[in-house]
């Protein structure tokens, strides 16, 4: 017999309640998504075709309704309850004691400890398990009916899991926009070049008092509970339990999402060491929360403690540092990193924000000024949340009473004044400076000294940092200029080290035109980019005096990458430098005589090939055995996988080699790859 209509659609939704409460209660999908978007379209095919069966609690029908005009009001039966606050131990300590004296006792009073979400209150109240309405705290008193929105959030249940519950039951719980949510939200507003949220909190006000359910439905809020209001008409069944720890379990078990970093603390002490692990991991929460929520366990304990006005005297929210503060925009300089970047960086007036005194905020670029209209003399918000740096978040609205100047832009660099370039599209600015500037002199040279660029053994970043440092170079021409003599006077440089380095320079000053143009570490000039370049214009000096329009013929090499290659040619002190390399005794190898060994080795069985190189070659280095191979028009590859044609493997190849064998890639070794090579 066929399974009647009726049936079949209460089947469905019980599976889809099943789910959902799986994926967002207990946080452990046991579907994949696409399966349960399978269920819900087959429950609303069944719907379209029967109509009359449709019923509110339907998991299709979360937004149905249209748009109000406003909210209406919804008084509380019983009052939403506030929290007293406490900023240290002290302040904890008295709370405890204040426990102790009203319940006559000296034993340790059990409490439970929570996270305090930074939300927004509200009351769900259910009757015979049914969603009747959803409402804000408000004054506590009379909050606004938000329902046709609540419904819309799917980790609120429209109907309770099973049937053991109170026949009127009201949740209180914390409505909020997880981080990530957020960040992607504020993502989206940005592209749109709609307002962004402030923070989360705001975000989550917004979109709940949306007039449009539609609206709210798109936006990812959360829910946790962490208390009841009215529970009433409870046969023993549905009887909720005597402590808040196991209520909170029973409403999870009900289907109502609860935190799950609760947890019960027998003394003051325990209290602090919670509030110290949870505010460690407070970035990494997927939730901005503000401190943590203590309360009695025992529901008997909490009646006979009562409240004051609108706050429990059995509950405490032990604050965090602040993560936002106001302060004052006494100026705005301009700092330099090691790549060049440029950052504006506003000097204030020092501020408590986040557990430190904060003198100095990031601006992070031009465009975030113009767009926040940040100006010397405005008051601000600061943000530090964690080890982040602290950022100038906005600007307080109506704060400016007198006009203030716009900041302006930078066009030198403040550290070696050479030209700033800012590529459209880009949001940071850089000195273009890069062979010269104080502020990237160490990078610079490191980059140069590197393996795949002038490969110049014995000189690490280490050595670098401390001959800078030392103000022994300040340029990578000066390199050429060390004598063993000045080496020596480094930490951990002997005589054999230093003369070691030393030869190890000579030998570099005959690069490939190539490996030299990489060297100079021009943005974006990556290695593949800086062979291209090799190959078309042959010799430094055709490459130097290149004009943007040549230099976006180069394979590789697009509108962004030209400007760069523009701006540092065209830059006097990078012109100075070069010279001084060449004066230094530096012969770049023109491609010419590389075309010459090509042409010999056209027939290469490598050509047009792809291989991987794995473990220590007996002779040659990676990076030489690299050179030898792209200079017969082989690709070199840092992984293995099916379009691997060969893997040139030397002594300790480990998981590569596996691998490649599993993949029946050919296998050789250093002398055939010689011998194939000619
Ligand atoms: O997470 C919260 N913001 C939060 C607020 C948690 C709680 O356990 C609360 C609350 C407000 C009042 N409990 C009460 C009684």
């Amino acid at each position: 017999m066929p399974v009647p209509i009726k049936k079949q659609i209460e089947s469905l939704r019980e599976k889809l309640r099943y789910h959902s409460y799986q994926y967002y209660v207990l946080d452990d999908p046991d579907i994949p998504d696409a399966q349960y978007d399978r269920l819900y379209n087959q429950l609303v095919a069944l719907e379209e075709k029967h109509p009359q069966l449709i019923t509110p609690d339907s998991p299709t029908q979360r937004v149905g309704a249209k748009p109000l005009s406003a909210f209406d009001q919804i008084q509380h039966q019983l009052p939403m309850l506030s929290l007293d606050n406490v900023f240290d131990f002290d302040a904890l300590l008295s709370f405890y004691q204040r426990l102790q004296d009203r319940l006559h006792t000296e034993d340790e009073i059990e409490l439970t400890a929570e996270p305090k979400l930074d939300g927004l209150a509200i009351s769900l109240r259910y009757e015979k398990g049914i969603l009747i309405y959803a409402a804000t705290r408000g004054d506590g008193s009379t909050g606004e009916n938000v329902t046709q929105n609540v419904r819309t959030m799917r980790c609120v249940p429209l109907r309770l899991l099973g049937e053991n519950y109170p026949d009127v039951l009201e949740v209180r719980g914390e409505i909020f926009m997880p981080k990530a949510g957020f960040e992607k939200l504020n993502r989206l507003a940005k592209q749109n070049d709609e307002k962004e949220f402030a923070n989360p909190r705001n975000a989550a006000a917004g979109s709940l008092r949306q007039l449009d359910p539609a609206i709210t439905a798109k936006r990812p809020l959360s829910l946790y509970c962490y208390s009841t209001g009215v529970v009433a008409g409870e046969k023993s069944a549905g009887k909720l339990a005597t402590t808040h720890y196991e209520i909170l379990q029973q409403l999870r078990g009900y289907g109502l999402p609860v935190c799950n970093e609760i947890k019960l603390v027998n003394s003051v002490e325990a209290c602090l060491s919670y509030y110290e692990g949870i505010l460690k991991r407070r970035d990494d929460l997927a939730y901005d929360i503000d401190g943590i929520v203590y309360k009695v366990n025992s529901i008997a304990l909490q009646n006979s403690l009562g409240f004051v006005a609108r706050a429990p005297r059995w509950a405490i929210a032990h604050k965090f540092p602040a993560q936002e503060e106001i302060s004052k925009i006494i100026d705005v300089d301009f700092q330099v990193g090691r790549t060049g970047a440029i950052t504006p960086v506003a000097r204030l007036e020092p501020v408590f924000v986040g557990g430190v005194t904060v003198s100095n905020a990031t601006l992070h670029n031009m465009d975030e000024i113009r767009r926040k209209d940040v100006r010397v003399g405005d008051q601000v918000i600061i943000r530090r949340a964690g080890d982040v740096i602290p950022e100038v978040v906005r600007v307080l609205p109506n704060s400016r009473t007198a006009p203030l100047t716009e900041i302006q832009i930078l066009t030198n660099c403040p550290v070696c004044h050479s030209a700033v370039e800012k590529i459209e599209g880009e949001a940071v600015a850089r000195c273009t400076g890069g062979l010269f500037c104080p502020a990237q002199r160490a990078q610079a040279i490191k980059h140069f000294a590197s393996r795949k660029a002038m490969d110049i053994d014995g000189l690490g970043e280490s050595k670098v940092e401390q001959l800078v440092e030392q103000g022994l170079i300040n340029t990578a021409a000066d390199l050429y200029q060390l004598k063993v003599e000045t080496l020596t006077s480094l930490d951990r440089m002997g005589e054999k080290s230093a003369k070691n380095l030393i030869n190890a320079l000579e030998i570099s000053k005959q690069p490939m035109l190539a490996r030299f143009i990489y060297a100079l570490g021009i943005r974006e000039v990556g290695e593949t980019t800086a062979r291209n370049l090799a190959k078309e214009f042959k010799t430094l000096a055709a490459v130097q005096t290149a004009s943007y329009e040549q230099l976006i013929d180069v394979q590789d090499v697009g509108p962004i990458v030209a400007k760069h290659l523009v701006n540092f040619l065209s830059q006097e002190h990078n012109q100075v430098v070069i010279k001084q390399l060449l004066a230094a005794g530096i012969k770049v190898q023109n491609v010419e005589l590389d075309q010459h060994h090509q042409d010999n080795q056209q027939d290469c069985e490598f050509t047009g090939k792809t291989l991987v190189i794995t473990g220590t070659l007996p002779t040659l280095s990676r990076e030489q055995a690299k050179e030898k191979l792209l200079a017969v028009g082989a690709f070199v590859t840092g992984s293995v996988s099916a379009k691997t044609d060969y893997l040139l493997a030397g002594d300790k190849a480990g998981s590569k080699l596996a691998k490649a064998t599993k993949l029946g890639v050919s296998i050789i070794d250093e002398v055939t790859m010689l011998k194939t090579l000619g």
